[in-house]
């Protein structure tokens, strides 16, 4: 056994590239080809790879350290056919490995391509001139995919701005512009299977651009050209990184989970944004510019606040419009302001909260003989007595029982805010659309009390007179369906509240007790939280103790 440094290998031409992550930590078993380390610069993305089995003693590098050729990557304990005394292993194993000549003697082909570039030019033209620009060095790699254009036809570019990204089962890469110019034809579409050598597009460039133009797919002039040299002499990092590195475990999937190539990389670090939140559109879930421009879009359109009612914000891609005539008659409705309202909420709290509904139900056939016999004292009051006030006030009983329920979340992250008061809101069906007026202080409030305030808000809410403040300040929702049917649905946290309970329809059902089967009323109900506030086991018991409420109202009393 003996302990040696992996150091970082040839990575073609690239001078200083960051460590973006490290893939290993001390005490790691790797395998040959494990990957290390991955590291980035602004073409391409690669991870280096362990040159052999062995056990990571030392990480060397830290994320966010530029490393070049031969910086050491970690200590690591092999078995006794490592040679310690190697004074690069990694590349020379790679190497060793590689019997493609191409990808063993990466110097020798860059001095190749270099002798190539070092070739007189011809005389610069002092107009423009019109140059070919090629796929470069692949690293060994044939038949990658072109994924994406990255510019037009007519688009005036700058030199090493990426031009198309090809895609191999192992890596994503930009290919860079050899020089500034203007785009004048562009040779290649997405889809397309290419190789070193094909012909990406025809670029004119200034008089003494370094590059003349030069027939495309013409191997003999191609070498010659110096239209091609700059490409495959100054671009090597281009071409999947570090052919000496093993090219098959350069890929592009680098930081993890996050697939995305350097373009979008790049773009995601100059916009601050973290890609592992950010949903990929591309093939194979791969990330593209677009997915970021819509992340950052639902962002600044207020976190997953959608733009319109057919996308979901916080980048998740939008739902085309079709165009449903084709199928049948059709008519344009026009929402209306609640309707948007409220669906900009729902997408808005659906999207942000991370749910959790648990059903249950719970025996109310007393609380129903109960407010049955309260019919005639409901009617001298003037009000109508239904399960609802019921419900609302053991939620309130609830509400003080288990608090981690009258919460809501600091946009920090770091800090709950406790509610100390006991406002319930009410979800009501009007012909406008849902509103949610609050009955404030509920718990302070008697049943009689909370049920002539529901139907004053209700009625207000169904007459379009709600105030702001009915609107405000609850700590939770309850929302009923009891009269419609159903039996159960999974209600929508009413952020920044943590929990919402939906009730559903009341039945007679034959429950199994002391050893028969009697007739009882009963009610089903579902209670959604967020679960960065709430846990499971609160969930539960804030059920059962809700429905132990509901199942003796007398305990409503106490
Ligand atoms: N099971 C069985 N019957 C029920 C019941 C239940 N869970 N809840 C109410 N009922 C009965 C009532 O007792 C009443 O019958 P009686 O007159 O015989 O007593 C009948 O259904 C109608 O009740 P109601 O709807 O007039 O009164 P309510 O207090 O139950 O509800 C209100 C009031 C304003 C909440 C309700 O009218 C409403 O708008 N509900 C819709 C809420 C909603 O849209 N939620 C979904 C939001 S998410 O999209």
């Amino acid at each position: 056994m003996s302990v040696e440094k992996i150091q970082v290998p040839d990575i073609g031409d690239e001078q200083e590239v960051e460590v973006i992550e490290i893939l290993v930590a001390p005490g790691d078993e790797v395998s040959e080809n494990d990957s290390l380390i991955v590291l980035e610069s602004d073409k391409a993305a690669m991870e280096i790879p362990s040159p052999r089995a062995g056990v990571i003693k030392e990480i060397l590098v830290k994320v966010g350290d530029q490393v070049s050729q031969g910086v050491d990557i970690v200590s690591m304990e092999s078995g006794a056919d490592a040679e310690a005394d190697s004074q690069e292993p990694a590349a020379e194993e790679a190497a060793a490995k590689e019997t493609d000549k191409e990808t063993s003697e990466p110097p020798a082909k860059q001095e190749s391509t270099e002798s190539q570039a070092e070739e007189p030019a011809p005389a610069a033209a002092a107009t423009s001139s019109v140059i070919d620009v090629k796929v470069p060095d692949l690293g060994g790699d044939s038949d990658v995919e072109v994924i994406e254009i990255l510019v037009a036809e007519g688009d005036d570019i700058s030199e090493e701005d990426g031009l198309v990204t090809l895609e191999s089962d192992k890596a994503a890469m930009d290919v860079p512009s050899p020089a500034a110019g203007k785009v004048r034809a562009i040779k290649m579409k997405v889809g397309d299977k290419v190789n070193e050598g094909s012909l990406i597009l025809e670029l004119e460039t200034a008089g003494d651009a370094p590059a003349v133009s030069g027939p495309a797919n013409a191997p003999e002039k191609e070498e010659s050209s110096p239209a091609q040299a700059p490409v495959s002499e100054s671009k090597p990092a281009a071409s999947v990184p570090a052919p000496a590195a093993e090219p098959s475990s350069a890929v592009a999937s680098a930081g993890g989970e996050v697939y995305a190539g350097p373009a979008v990389r790049k773009m995601a670090r100059e916009l601050g944004v973290d890609l592992s939140q950010v949903p990929g559109s591309g093939s194979r879930g791969r990330i593209v510019k677009e997915d970021v421009d819509a992340y950052v879009k639902g962002i600044m359109q207020g976190g997953a606040k959608p733009g319109s009612a057919a996308s979901g914000g916080a980048g998740i891609p939008g739902i085309e419009d079709i165009d449903f005539s084709q199928f049948g008659e059709i008519e344009e409705v026009e929402m209306t302001k609640l309707h948007r309202v409220t669906s900009q909420n729902m997408s808005r709290n659906w999207l942000n909260v991370p749910h959790v509904t648990q059903f249950d139900e719970t025996d109310i056939t007393e609380l129903e003989e109960f407010r049955q016999a309260q019919k005639a004292m409901a009617e001298k009051k003037g009000i109508k007595l239904t399960p609802l006030p019921f419900i609302v006030k053991a939620c309130a009983r609830a509400l003080e029982e288990y608090p981690q329920f009258n919460v809501s979340l600091h946009s920090s992250g770091t800090k709950l805010i406790q509610k100390k008061y006991v406002n319930i809101g009410v979800a009501v069906a009007t012909p406008a659309g849902l509103m949610v007026p609050v009955v404030k202080n509920a718990d302070q409030k008697s049943i009689w009390e909370i049920a002539a305030e529901i139907a004053e808000l209700s009625a207000k809410a169904k007459d379009r007179k709600l105030t702001k403040d009915d609107m405000q300040g609850a700590c939770f929702t309850v929302s009923s369906l009891g009269n419609i049917g159903g039996s159960g649905f999974t209600p929508i946290v009413n952020a920044p509240e943590v929990a919402i309970l939906g009730v559903s329809k009341a039945s007679v059902k034959p429950v199994y007790m002391n050893n028969e089967f009697v007739p009882r009323t009963m009610l089903p109900f579902a209670l959604s939280y967020d679960h960065r506030a709430v846990n499971g086991v609160d969930g539960g018991m804030f059920c059962t103790y809700l429905g132990s409420l509901l199942n003796d109202i007398r305990l409503l009393a106490l």
